[in-house]
């Protein structure tokens, strides 16, 4: 992990609703290609899963359970650190430092506190507004250089950036201002019953998503019943927005670029189509739900996992926020 000649990646996702083949395919899938390349730090951020309403045993259940689906996808413990976010408290002593370096105007202005206020308007609260802050914290603190991220997760990344920035100007050269990695394919995998919104894995609706851990049956159901549009045409055209996706789908799981996938079903029917993604996703996720059973088995492994990830990432963590501490004027622990 401490390959000085690496560079380092950092990234995570909420443990909220199910780990989805949007995340697998914007998200995870990169992770384990940088693996061997970079010095990889692969959070499960349980703070920012508080942002929305939770109940606690569901929630910490579904922390181990995302880390064994991570494992799962193939992020091997052996090259990247798996960390639990709450296991290192200096993601939120760095977060109140950068809270006092963002504006509300710009934090007014991120299209996902929008869009989450809209769908839980009895539960706007500031966590879900300063969210960017805490994402802001949780790259900055590992000095980290690349976040592979969904395209959703642009505009924060960008506002990473930018604190990290004024943090420099202001207190002299600091962090490491990072870059985002987003994918060409599976970026933006959509929703299968809304194709104009993206899929998000706390969906109420679980028809309109896949998600990693979806018995066979229940893929070939959803993919079924997934909105495509008139016409019959098997073609990529972002004006049918409901096959649009599904090649999309199609084209990351399946490695082929949008030539062949169009050759290959020419003439054919949107149900073979789809019969032929269900079959995909299914061969796809066999060996992934396999892994994850095998590793659900031996929770106290992975318990031994989380507390040497956390040890190395507390150590990475405290280099920071001592350095920051120095910088912003706050005396030294005394020793
Ligand atoms: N539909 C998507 N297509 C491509 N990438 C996606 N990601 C999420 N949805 C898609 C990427 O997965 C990671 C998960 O990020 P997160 O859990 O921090 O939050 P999110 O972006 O809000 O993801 P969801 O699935 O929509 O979660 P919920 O519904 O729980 O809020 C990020 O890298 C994201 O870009």
């Amino acid at each position: 992990m401490n390959d000085k000649t690496k560079k380092t990646v950092l990234s995570g996702i909420q443990p909220s609703g199910h780990l989805c083949i949007g995340n697998y395919l914007g998200a995870i899938k990169n992770w384990v290609a940088l693996q061997d390349s970079h010095n990889c730090i692969f959070l499960v951020v349980d703070l920012h899963a508080l942002t929305v309403k939770q109940v606690p045993s569901e929630l910490r259940n579904r922390c181990l359970s995302f880390v064994a689906q991570y494992m799962a996808c193939g992020i091997d413990p052996e090259r990247s650190l798996i960390v639990i976010q709450s296991h290192v408290p200096q993601h939120a002593e760095l977060n109140w430092i950068l809270n006092t370096l963002t504006y509300m105007g710009e934090l007014s202005r991120m299209t996902q506190f929008k869009d989450k206020a809209g769908k839980h308007e009895n539960n706007i609260n500031a966590g879900l507004f300063t969210y960017p802050v805490l994402m802001a914290a949780d790259i900055l603190i590992y000095q980290a250089d690349l976040v592979p991220v969904g395209h959703d997760q642009k505009q924060h990344l960008e506002l990473a950036r930018n604190v990290a920035q004024r943090f420099n100007t202001r207190y002299s050269e600091t962090f490491v201002v990072p870059d985002g990695l987003i994918p060409k394919v599976g970026a933006r995998v959509m929703s299968l019953q809304a194709p104009e919104r993206k899929m998000s894995k706390s969906d109420e609706n679980l028809n309109n998503l896949v998600a990693l851990l979806d018995p066979p049956e229940v893929i070939v159901r959803k993919i079924k019943r997934a909105v495509t549009d008139s016409g019959s045409e098997i073609r990529f055209d972002e004006e049918r927005p409901g096959i649009y996706n599904l090649l999309n789908i199609y084209a990351s799981i399946s490695n082929l670029s949008s030539d062949e996938i169009e050759a290959r079903f020419a003439g054919k029917l949107y149900s073979e189509f789809k019969a032929e993604l269900s079959d995909l996703l299914v061969e796809f996720l066999k060996p992934v739900q396999k892994r994850y059973a095998e590793l659900m088995q031996d929770k106290s492994h992975l318990q031994t996992l989380l507390k040497s990830g956390a040890d190395t990432a507390r150590y990475l963590a405290q280099k920071t926020l001592t350095k920051v501490y120095r910088k912003v004027g706050f005396v030294p622990y005394p020793r």
